[in-house]
């Protein structure tokens, strides 16, 4: 198979990096390599809304921030290449079309953001759909895709199976609210509707095992038509 990791940046550097889970991210990353070929996107998380936040006092200007982000989603990514060693090729790649040509050398791919104007949820779908990948696996901090937010209703339940047309829909709904319920961002669900990607959805906990992940064997949900 060809699979895209889209690795949350709160999941991989909470508050400061959490280099157990990189560690072991890297570990299960490299095993999954040796019989699938595999790309990752990484995210920027607390740390670039900490920046973000930092630099609205000096500038309005949306899209700069986004380049201040971008930029944190890159630092992260370098972690990541630091724990993969060899197995990853050592720049932050910035173009899907250079990724696939890094597969082709037997290297694993490491992005993180690319332009302004969205997140890395959006990086890792459209990634997915130009690679053609058979599937995307979202690691996020919350552990699955619930029908409401479940940090503020403790009734929420987990949804472990959607089609793409309810992931748009529980996207569409937690960005009107902000917040969110777990779910990936909106323009990410439209593009993994858009390239029928099939998606799993897990926490960090699943993480630490992402060999059995990409087995269908977690406790997240699985996105599919
Ligand atoms: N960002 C972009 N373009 C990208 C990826 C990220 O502008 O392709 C910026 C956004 O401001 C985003 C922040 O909120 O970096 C951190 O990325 P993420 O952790 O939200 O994916």
């Amino acid at each position: 198979m060809r699979i895209v990791f889209d690795i949350g940046g709160s999941v991989l550097v909470p508050d400061d990096p959490d280099v157990d889970f990189i560690g072991k991210v890297a570990y299960e990353l490299i095993k999954i390599s040796e019989d699938h070929e595999v790309a990752v996107v990484v995210g920027g998380g607390k740390v670039a809304r900490k920046y973000i936040k930092a630099a609205k006092t000096f500038t309005p200007n949306e899209t700069f921030k986004d380049y201040i982000g971008i930029h944190i989603t890159r630092a992260n990514a370098m972690l990541l290449i630091a724990a993969l060693g060899e197995k990853a090729y050592p720049f932050v790649i910035q173009d899907f079309r250079k990724a696939w040509e890094v597969i082709q050398l037997k290297k694993i791919p490491i992005m993180g953001g690319t332009h302004p104007g969205h997140t890395t949820d959006a990086v890792s779908a459209l990634l997915a759909e130009y690679l053609q990948a058979d599937l995307l696996v979202v690691v996020t901090n919350v552990d699955g895709v619930y029908d409401s937010d479940p940090r503020k209703n403790p009734n929420a339940k987990k949804l472990d199976r959607i089609t793409f047309d309810q992931l748009v829909e529980i996207a569409m709904q937690a960005e009107s609210k902000a917040g969110g319920s777990g779910v990936v961002d909106a323009l990410a669900a439209k593009f993994i509707q858009r390239g029928k990607i099939k998606t799993y959805i897990v926490g960090k906990k699943d993480a630490y095992h992402l060999f059995e992940v990409v087995k269908g064997r977690h406790n997240g949900t699985v996105v599919e038509p």
